[in-house]
């Protein structure tokens, strides 16, 4: 047989059912034992494996610290899926080397700038009901104040907003309850404007600030033009939150520096950091953003500050619409309660929770009931009459989550190194679980939305010190997973993050997610419009204005087209290149050597590079993905002549060519291995209409992927007619051989479409027949047998169906051939197959077990 072909029929006879291995008693103590591990290690190691092809139960959206990234991985796996481009270039998705993303990137710039990284803090998820909808992810930068939002239906970034009057900002991102708005609070007070202001004037110029950015969660975007901020004291704000249920349309931010300190060593003054937390507390900002939305909505109440609508302290307060209420000093966490009733603030440098009770300030807000007011005139609420109470957690209490179980909440301590779960209503402490090393965020299973799911925790560790192995100075992070369903916490799983330093992580059920596998063909998928470089099969061109050179490229296994494209140095080349892929996952890369671009060209998408081709010579240009066989060959030429240099042409090369039998010869060979690789196909194509496939949506979708390529067939078939027509049987050898390719793409996908459906279909393995196909294997005895099929030994299917008394036959025979080889059949056998079964010395435990594999291939003989 020629080796393609039988290579194929291998694969499409062979590759039905992979045996399913089945460990002796005694592994896992040996297992175990080798690897010095514990009961609680293996029992810690179970609840976190997750099988090959295993989903999770809830996805994690990390933030990437300075990598300026988000990461997302799995729970309770705690395996990495992605990294998330968001304020920095990252070439894999082709982010920030083409222009598309590039739009998006820059929309990022400030005052003119490019900045070409971020300080990623805190990601939030849409909301509705104050519960995740699974649509959109947001995130702050706080080193350049921006927001980015994120769609989860291909988990790329599409917008990027900057603040224009903040000079950082550390509160954000954080979603109002039915993600009207995202709360963005400053951090590190400075003028609004863009004006050099001295720092003797800081009282009187510089300011913190909330900034409500106006969210439109049908598109998924933020409208800057309708987001207003308002205008806070000079005390650094910090994080944030939005209340819910009765809480709904009031924001919470903390704050330090109340002091309103300067520093100054240089000059002889204390340092920052003392003269920061001088004094006691600082005070917890309360806002009502509803309100204040209704008040932006008419021009005599607002400034606007470099485009951005700003409502002044004064007008705030006029409003009734803030608040100050004193809170220990230094704050780090404010969090809301599932309910909205609870608010609990967590100070670094104080050994308590506070729990505010939401009740008890809004009656104190109604009453108009004040204890005084700071300097700008903000009302101020009495501490003690605004707390539930508050409860001594241990050192360093920085951040909370919740979780399914009433009033339970989980604090992180950064100094004691340990998390602590407590009840924000009865003010009890219930345990403590040490972790490795300076927790700061704690991330629970939706478990700061209005519905926490309970289940684990994540601790994000900010030191990982002696818990991985060394990889020099700078140290990967550390998240923990904690299991929390029992009475006490269990820690389960150290995880090292090597990309910047996690913040916080925000978890939502992984069934909530519907991400699509491919786009619509030609779409921009930043703008989720159709792109205007959209290029069809059969569309390709190259057209040139003047130095203007714009190429129409399409992109599909295995080839690009063009495959040559010449200019002249110092020309402007815009190439616009379409996936013209359905098939999941087959993504193409772009580059052209030496021109620092790139694209990342998934299923139908569409995306533009741009270049000056000011350098001469020869560059390839080639698909970066390793996307099928023949994906070496997705290649072509750019060529960037000098138009005021002479070439001198180098002398051809005399090849020899083949005779007009052998090319004819060579022909022919090629079309039988073509038509009786199709007849495989059709052999697949016919399995798989007999069991049903469109009845399982996921083989449903190969198959298609599979048409998809074998649908190309016909009109390569054509072009190979024609050169036969002409004459020209080398075209035609080589057209055909592009068939090939196609088919081979065929029955790929298809026989993945096969060993799906045959997994859905079969009746499940019983244990013992699952270590009979396992010993069946290792036994030697699919040396000879293939199930289905007559090899070097007969089939198998049936053979409990050919004796008398079949089963003791089969196990006599299996356990002591050479008794039977007089047997009339056997003997039968013998001459035909010119083999003689071998003693493969199974033991009667495995013999009884094949038995059952038997048993289970006749339950299933249709499928073979
Ligand atoms: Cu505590 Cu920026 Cu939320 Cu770091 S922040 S930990
Ligand atoms: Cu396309 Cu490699």
């Amino acid at each position: 047989m020629n080796y393609k072909l039988s290579k194929l029929s291998t694969l499409v006879l062979g590759s039905a059912l992979t045996a399913t291995t089945v460990f002796g008693s005694g592994t896992l103590e040996k297992v175990m034992k080798d690897r010095g591990l514990s009961e609680n290690d293996v029992i810690r190691a179970a609840k976190t494996y997750l099988p090959t092809g295993g989903r999770d139960e809830f996805v994690i959206f990390s933030s990437g610290g300075q990598s300026g990234q988000i990461i997302v991985y799995g729970v309770p796996s705690m395996k990495i899926l992605k990294y998330i481009a968001v304020f920095t270039p990252e070439p894999w998705q082709g982010y920030g080397f083409d222009e598309d993303s590039l739009a998006v990137l820059r929309q990022g710039n400030i005052r003119g700038r490019e900045i070409n990284w971020g300080d990623t803090h805190h990601p939030a998820l849409s909301e509705k009901d104050g519960k995740y909808d699974g649509r959109w992810l947001a995130i702050n930068d706080k080193a350049n104040p921006r927001i980015a939002i994120i769609d989860l239906e291909d988990f790329e970034t599409k917008q990027i907003t900057a603040n224009p009057v903040f000079k950082s900002a550390h509160g954000g991102a954080f979603f109002t309850q039915d993600s009207e708005y995202i709360i963005e609070a400053a951090q590190y007070a400075a003028p609004f404007d863009n004006n050099y202001h001295p720092i003797e004037e800081y009282k009187e110029t510089y300011r913190g600030g909330v900034t409500m950015w106006k969210f439109d969660d049908q598109k998924g975007r933020i409208l800057a033009d309708k987001s207003y901020t308002i205008e806070m004291p000079p005390y650094m704000q910090d994080l944030s939150d939005a209340g819910k249920g009765v809480s709904h349309g009031w924001g919470f931010t903390n704050s330090f520096n109340s002091e309103m300190y300067t520093g100054g060593i240089e000059v002889g003054m204390p340092p920052n950091e003392a003269g920061m937390s001088r004094n006691d507390t600082d005070f917890l900002h309360v806002y009502n953003w509803e309100k204040l939305a209704k008040v932006a909505e008419d021009k005599a109440n607002y400034t606007v500050v470099n485009g951005m609508k700003i409502i002044s302290m004064e007008t705030a307060v006029a409003n009734d619409a803030l608040f100050l209420i004193p809170e220990p000093k230094s704050p780090h966490g404010v969090d809301v309660s599932p309910d909205g009733e609870y608010i609990t603030v967590c100070g670094k440098l104080d050994t308590h929770a506070s729990v505010y009770l939401w009740s008890k300030i809004k009656k104190l807000i109604d009453a108009k009931e004040y204890i005084g007011k700071d300097p700008y005139g903000i009302p101020i609420l009495d501490m003690k009459k605004s707390l539930h109470g508050q409860v001594e957690l241990g050192l360093g209490p920085l951040h909370n989550q919740y979780s399914n179980v009433d009033g339970e909440i989980y604090t992180s301590l950064y100094v004691d190194s340990q998390i602590v779960k407590w009840n924000y209503k009865t003010l009890k402490v219930l345990d403590k679980e040490n972790v490795h090393y300076n927790v700061g965020h704690l991330c629970g299973m939706e478990g700061k939305s209005a519905d926490p799911q309970g289940k684990y925790i994540i601790s994000l560790n900010k030191l990982a010190i002696d818990r991985f192995q060394n990889v020099g100075p700078l140290h990967p992070q550390n998240h923990q997973l904690i299991d929390i369903s029992g009475k006490t916490m269990d820690l389960l799983y150290d995880m090292p993050i090597p990309l910047g330093e996690p913040h916080q992580a925000v978890a939502i059920r992984a069934e909530k997610l519907h991400p699509h596998v491919r786009y619509k063909m030609g779409t921009n998928s930043k703008t989720g419009e159709q792109h205007i470089g959209k290029t069809l099969a059969g569309q390709e061109k190259i057209v040139r204005d003047g130095n203007k050179v714009t190429v129409f490229a399409t992109m599909v296994r295995s080839h690009i087209n063009p495959e040559r494209i010449t200019v002249n140095k110092g020309d402007i080349v815009t190439m616009h290149l379409t996936n013209l892929e359905r098939a999941q996952d087959e993504t193409h890369g772009f580059t052209v050597d030496h021109y620092d671009v790139h694209a990342s060209l998934e299923p139908g998408e569409t995306s533009t590079i741009k270049f000056t081709a000011d350098l001469e010579g020869v560059f390839p240009y080639y698909c970066t993905e390793f996307c099928s066989a023949l994906h070496l060959e997705m290649m072509g030429y750019l060529m960037v002549k000098d138009p005021n240099k002479k070439y001198v042409s180098a002398q051809k090369l005399k090849m020899a060519t083949m005779s007009p039998e052998e090319l004819k010869a060579e022909y022919d060979k090629t079309v039988a291995v073509n038509d009786a690789t199709d007849a495989v196909i059709q052999s697949v194509v016919k399995f798989l209409k007999e069991n049903g496939y469109d009845k399982h949506a996921t083989v449903k979708d190969l198959v298609t992927d599979a048409f998809d390529q074998y649908g190309q067939i016909p009109a390569q078939k054509k072009l190979a007619d024609e050169a036969v027509k002409t004459g020209d049987l080398e075209k035609a050898i080589l057209f055909e051989n592009m068939i090939w390719q196609l088919m081979v793409k065929t029955a790929d996908v298809g026989i993945r479409a096969k060993d799906a459906l045959v997994r859905l279909v079969a009746t499940k393995q019983t244990p013992e027949a699952a270590r009979g196909s396992r010993a069946f294997d290792e036994g030697g005895c699919s040396g000879c047998h293939v199930v289905g099929k007559v090899s070097s030994g007969p089939d198998l299917t049936g053979v409990l169906q050919r004796h008398e008394n079949a089963e003791q036959w089969v196990a006599d025979f299996i356990k002591n051939p050479e008794h039977k080889y007089d047997d009339a059949y056997i003997k039968g056998m013998i001459d035909y197959f010119n083999l003689k079964m071998p003693n493969q010395n199974m033991s009667d435990d495995e013999i009884k077990d094949i038995i059952e594999y038997f048993k289970w291939i006749d339950q299933n003989a249709n499928l073979f």
